[in-house]
């Protein structure tokens, strides 16, 4: 196993797990861009959000519930934003899908 976030979910590579279930787990980013700045990744490796296939509908919807659960259990009830970079362009760093849950502080448009 080199992935760095199924070393995680493993808990290999221990973090301080926010949420988690069978499916999904949600812990703090390293080099957090707001006060709060969360990761959900699914368990099972997905290389990046372009990988999952129709399989993965149900996994897809466990980020999003997760990533909601997570906003409200840090009080985010002012908003938050959601993103999923997701190849080269998309600016994903790390090969193992993963949703940034970013709030604490207002957001802006267009990204960077
Ligand atoms: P990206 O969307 O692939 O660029 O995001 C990867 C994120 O993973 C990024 O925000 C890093 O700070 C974060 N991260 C982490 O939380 N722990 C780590 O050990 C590593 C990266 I490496």
């Amino acid at each position: 196993m080199d992935c760095l976030f199924c070393k995680i979910a493993a808990g290999t590579i221990p973090v301080t797990r926010l949420y988690e279930n069978d499916h999904v787990l949600a812990f703090p980013d390293i080099s957090p861009q707001a006060p709060v700045h969360v990761l959900v990744i699914p368990k099972k490796h997905l290389a990046s959000h372009a990988h999952g296939t129709a399989e993965d509908a149900a996994v897809y919807g466990e980020l999003l519930a997760a990533a909601g659960e997570v906003a409200k259990a840090q009080g985010l009830d002012n908003g938050y934003r959601m993103v999923i970079n997701t190849g080269a362009d998309g600016g994903q760093t790390v090969g193992h899908l993963h949703v940034h849950l970013l709030g604490g502080r207002p957001m802006h448009w267009p990204p960077g």
